[in-house]
């Protein structure tokens, strides 16, 4: 059996007893390294002086970790340049908010060429490549052109966008065919998939083969949609865990007989925060016998907050949480709580079996795994609402929560007061849809998925070159 190599920017081993400590997808990477005799490569974390490009070499449980470092100009023009203020807006279609400088375009290259010289002399000839995301696009074609032929997949996490938008970046090319490197694209949904589609076939002059794969830039690539998924057995168990029912009574006491609208994310301007107070706030003015009978708590983990957008909209949040509160709190009753900081994945799952309604609204998002997270934690005796932005990619899937348009204020407003007001019988006819969805295609089901398909394309792929 061949080894799998999983490269991402960054690398997060779970610790060897808490998996509630890791994310899903820390855990089921981990597990296929594990059976698989993996590597896992990335970024260490760390910015230096002087960077070496020998990886540094740990083992831990059977699985190899090896990471390198990140010169202080690489930080600064692959990391929070080119990844996440070019790439990360513009495929979240803000353009609006993309800047971009050929000099971290160039670092982009570079980086992912380091990686990839520092990774190729971990490499055995069967091995299976799987690279992730947008800061590593370019790693397989490095890859090749230094001889390597081993089968490489890239798995996109974040939306790909529409061509129109995909065209505003000056180098949308080299990116698009460095895809092309790879044996298989894997993206969050069908529309992604469009997406590429539309750029292959009507901007880069490819086509569609018989087969199913893709043709353009004189190379042929796989492509599909890979929904991910979450450990949903793992997040119901934690849910009534002693750390989860601590956490769910004391919001509980907190509450009274008040309800609790939950919002948990990463602290981005993709997640549609303002929108959403501004959506809550208005939920108050139009119907005020909410007022004192519920709270949103909106839980935002800073995130990248060296990159001046970010720091603007954790401003404008802070703003809009103390305006909103200052208008209509109480002495007992604060109707946003806002907090900044991040929790245990366990206290987590209390909170989201203590709320009533989970409000996720991004104004574009490649999947959102706190939708997921939110329905596998709740009491299926009384389960909770979900009102969902038709723009992150669990939309596609999880279309019994009550969908919404997050730029339509009203629509939101309308959508709370459809949950405050929801008879049980209805959550729970639409919470089993969505639990069952959430249970079948979890994040297992997703890896093994992708690794599977890897494995059959390339050795389509091997029958083809003997062929010819
Ligand atoms: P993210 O943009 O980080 O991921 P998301 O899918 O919601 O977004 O995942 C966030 C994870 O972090 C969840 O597991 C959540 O529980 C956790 N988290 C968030 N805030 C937290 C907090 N305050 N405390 C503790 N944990 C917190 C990117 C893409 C997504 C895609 C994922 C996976 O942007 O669209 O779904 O990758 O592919």
């Amino acid at each position: 059996m061949s080894r799998l190599i999983v490269v991402s920017n960054r690398v997060s081993v779970p610790g060897p007893k808490d998996k509630a400590a890791a994310g899903g997808l820390a855990v089921a990477l981990y597990a296929a390294l594990k059976k698989y005799d993996g590597v896992w490569f990335g970024w260490s974390g760390k910015v230096v002086d002087n960077v070496k490009t020998k990886a540094y070499i740990a083992h831990s449980d059977g699985v190899t970790v090896a990471t390198t470092d990140l010169s202080h100009e690489d930080y600064d023009e692959y990391y929070n340049g080119f990844a996440n203020s070019t790439l990360w807006p513009l495929f979240h279609y803000r353009t609006d908010l993309a800047a971009y400088e050929r000099s971290h375009d160039k670092s982009y290259f570079r980086v992912n060429a380091r990686f990839a010289h520092g990774l190729a002399p971990l490499l055995q000839p069967d091995d299976l490549i799987w690279v992730h995301d947008y800061h590593l696009i370019p790693c397989a074609e490095e890859l090749r052109g230094m001889g390597y032929e081993q089968p490489m997949g890239f798995f996109l996490h974040i939306p790909f966008p529409a061509p129109q938008v995909l065209l505003t970046l000056p180098n949308h090319q080299a990116i698009v065919r460095a895809l092309f490197a790879y044996d298989l694209i894997g993206f969050q949904t069908e529309s992604d998939l469009q997406e590429f589609e539309d750029y292959v076939l009507h901007e880069a002059g490819g086509e569609v083969l018989p087969d199913g794969r893709y043709a353009a830039f004189g190379q042929t690539v796989y492509a599909d949609a890979f929904p991910i998924g979450i450990d949903a057995k793992d997040m119901s168990e934690m849910a009534w865990s002693p750390e989860a029912v601590r956490h769910h009574d004391r919001m509980r006491k907190s509450m009274g007989e008040r309800k609790m609208i939950i919002g948990v994310d990463r602290l981005d301007y993709t997640k549609g925060l303002p929108e959403r107070f501004a959506a809550f706030e208005r939920l108050l003015t139009q119907y005020p016998e909410n007022r004192d009978r519920v709270s949103l708590l909106q839980i935002a983990t800073t995130s990248r907050a060296d990159v001046p957008d970010y720091i603007d909209i954790q401003e404008e949040l802070q703003s809009a949480a103390g305006r909103i509160n200052g208008q209509f709190a109480d002495f007992d009753w604060v109707p946003i709580r806002y907090v900044n900081r991040s929790y245990p994945r366990r206290s987590l799952a209390g909170l989201y079996r203590a709320s009533e309604i989970a409000l996720i609204t991004p104004l574009r998002d490649g999947m959102n795994l706190v939708a997921k997270e939110y329905v596998a934690a709740q009491d299926p005796e009384d389960p909770g609402v979900l009102i969902l932005s038709r723009f992150a990619g669990a939309a596609q899937q999880l279309d019994a929560a009550l969908i919404v348009n997050p730029y339509d204020s009203d629509a939101v407003v309308e959508a709370l007061q459809r949950a405050m007001n929801m008879p049980l019988e209805e959550r729970c006819e639409r919470w089993r849809q969505l639990f069952d969805n959430v249970t079948k295609e979890d994040v297992s089901c997703w890896r093994d998925d992708f690794v599977e398909r890897l494995r059959k394309v390339s050795a389509l792929k091997v029958k083809a070159v003997e062929a010819s």
